[in-house]
């Protein structure tokens, strides 16, 4: 019923020349594969040749932010309207790098939320507590707290074309992973917050992924869980040869 999407997130890593030279080999790999839906989120400077080395392959292409304008005085920001114009399909948003790096607000995510939904993008809007947030029991608030306000405005249409991933922070590129029962927890937390926020049809129709040092190892378990609809995927997306692996494991 609910798309699994398995996205791999290489942050900044990869030249164009990389990019080109990967995606060939993850093309390769993939074909034939159907049932997942496969994303690459790649650096600005490699979006070109991103998405024209998949295309006509099962590969989607998403970038990792965008400037919530169209157009305009914002120098060294990039528009939706440019990802869509070069064939771009998904956004990452919010990732935990540019909440706590970039200090991003929910209200600013928010917007580039809609931003991405307006210029027909997938957003991925990342969310996740800090390890002091799950030891003070604060887990489901804080997720909570980063789902209602970057969500906040949304139709129920637009609700629906746009994914979650939940990434503890405290698992991300650490080796470290939520357990696949503990994970499910949470992602049951975050569907009832979406069942509260839209309602219970939306929100089972909504992907929910999970990120935090996923890899070829872990997916098959965390996938195999029934509120886990697929990964947001770091350093395991890297290689050809490792994806896929993480690939195979949700079908
Ligand atoms: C979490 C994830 C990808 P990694 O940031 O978004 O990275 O799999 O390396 O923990």
């Amino acid at each position: 019923m609910r798309k699994t999407i398995i996205a791999g997130n290489w942050k900044m890593n990869k030249t164009a020349k990389e990019t080109r030279a990967t995606l060939t080999e993850l093309r390769a790999l993939a074909d034939g594969i159907e049932g997942v839906e496969i994303v690459i989120g790649t650096p600005f400077t490699s979006l070109e040749s991103a998405v024209e080395t998949v295309k006509g392959s099962n590969i989607k292409i998403a970038a990792q932010n965008l400037y919530p304008k169209d157009s305009g005085a914002f120098t060294g920001e990039i528009s939706p309207v440019m990802l869509k114009d070069l064939g771009v399909e998904y956004v990452i948003l919010g990732h935990s790098e540019r909440r706590e790096y970039f200090n991003e607000s929910n209200e600013f995510i928010n917007s580039k939320v809609k931003a991405a939904l307006a210029h027909g993008l997938t957003p991925i809007l990342c969310i996740g507590e800090k390890l002091e947030d799950r030891e003070a029991g604060r887990t489901a608030e804080v997720n909570e707290k980063q789902i209602r306000e970057g969500l906040a405005g949304l139709t129920s249409e637009e609700a629906k074309k746009t994914v979650v991933a939940y990434e503890p922070i405290w698992a991300i590129g650490t080796g470290k992973t939520a357990t696949p029962e503990m994970a499910e927890a949470t992602h049951l937390e975050i569907r009832e917050v979406l069942v509260d926020m839209f309602d219970r049809e939306i929100a089972e129709e909504m992907t929910i992924q999970y990120g935090g040092s996923m890899n070829a190892k872990n997916a098959k378990d965390l996938m195999a869980q029934k509120d886990i609809d697929g990964g947001l995927v770091g350093g395991a997306s890297l290689e050809a040869s490792s994806f896929i692996e993480v690939i195979k494991a949700g079908l």
